[in-house]
């Protein structure tokens, strides 16, 4: 009676073991036949119930049925196993013998090659290019440029405020204030940076953006040289001719102040969303320096004049490559980048 259970039982987990065809199948006969709770288990208990002689036989049946079927789990699983590891040899095969591939050339981003370019030409001018930090002080971002305490740049809605006080600029203008502290007058230089504002974004507007800040301190700086500085540098990154026209404006830190707008090069004046329909782009703030910021920078208004502007340097990358979205200088898309 055992002995032919036992025979069945092997037959059947044979053909089992021959039917699985993958892994998880062959771990579900395995279970059925071998597990705690399987077929071979129950005869095991059985065997309490037969005379010792009787155990003794039936016992080492079991057993020699136990070991063989373990044995093909064991060889059908090892094939599995093998199968898996050769599927994953054939998929990762790698020709070694192949000649790597070329190296692909890089090149500056459109926003660095202009900040170069009037790097190079603010240095031929005399200028020196200088930095300043992103995390300011509110000290150097609004007071020492005669921004009043009430004025709305200084809201939250404009400026990413930090937990200990500190702003991330909103503008270049501090490095004005950096540099006059640290080299006094006369004083030439340019602070080209990124700077960031707490605003919407659109086709023209970023929340992050670079603007290049020029500053020249000297005796008897008159508003003719600041305007052969602005015209020499759009002439310089242009290469052609440009519809520029000068337009009261008004920032607490020049006095008189001016907006330079340039005629829109996308559209031709004739409106589209880079110049909000109006033909014109703002893109160069600038008057003579405020005497109230001379002083915060440690200079004598009585002995030193001079001028400043804050050119919107990524405006400008959009007006001389007639880029109509700012957000994709920023989109990291090789598709886009690759053209410059
Ligand atoms: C300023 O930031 C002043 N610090 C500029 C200045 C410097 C005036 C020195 C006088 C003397 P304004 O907020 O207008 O000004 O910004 C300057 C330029 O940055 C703008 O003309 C525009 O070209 C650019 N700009 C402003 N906001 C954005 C923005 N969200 N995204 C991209 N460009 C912007």
């Amino acid at each position: 009676m055992l002995d032919s259970t036992l025979s069945d039982i092997e037959a059947r987990a044979l053909s089992a073991i021959e039917a699985a065809s993958d892994a998880a199948a062959l771990e579900r006969a395995r279970v059925e036949f071998l597990g705690r709770k399987g077929a071979l288990a129950q005869i095991g208990k059985d065997l309490g119930k037969l005379s010792p002689e009787e155990r003794a036989r039936a016992g080492k049946l079991l057993n020699s049925v136990k070991q063989l079927l373990e044995e093909r789990f064991d060889k059908k699983q090892t094939w599995f196993e093998e199968q898996a590891l050769r599927a994953r040899l054939d998929a990762e095969w790698l020709d070694i013998t192949l000649p790597a591939p070329g190296v692909r050339p890089g090149a500056l981003h459109p926003l660095t090659q202009i900040q170069k370019e009037l790097e190079d030409l603010f240095t031929s001018l005399g200028f020196a290019v200088v930095d300043g930090p992103e995390v300011e002080t509110e000290w150097h971002n609004f007071d020492a440029l005669n921004i009043p305490p009430a004025h709305p740049a200084r809201d939250a809605q404009d400026t990413f405020w930090l937990e200990n006080g500190c702003l991330l600029r909103t503008h270049t203008s501090p490095v004005q204030v950096r540099a006059m502290e640290r080299f006094g007058a006369p004083l030439r230089i340019i602070a080209p940076g990124r700077v960031f504002r707490n605003e919407e974004v659109d086709a023209s507007h970023e929340h992050t953006f670079y603007q290049l800040e020029g500053m020249m301190i000297d005796r008897d700086v008159s508003i003719g040289h600041m305007l052969y500085f602005m015209k020499t540098l759009l002439e310089a990154i242009f290469r052609r001719e440009v519809t520029v026209r000068l337009r009261p404006g008004f920032f607490p830190f020049v006095e008189p102040g001016f907006e330079l707008d340039i005629q829109c090069l996308l559209c031709g004046g004739s409106g589209c969303p880079v110049c909000k329909q109006s033909g014109w782009v703002e893109l160069l703030p600038c008057g003579l320096v405020h005497p109230n910021v001379l002083r915060a920078g440690g200079i004598d208004p009585r002995e030193w004049n001079g001028f400043a502007f804050g050119l919107g340097l990524t405006r400008l990358v959009m007006m001389r490559y007639a880029i109509d979205d700012i957000r994709l200088l920023q989109s990291g898309d090789l598709r886009f980048l690759e053209q410059f």
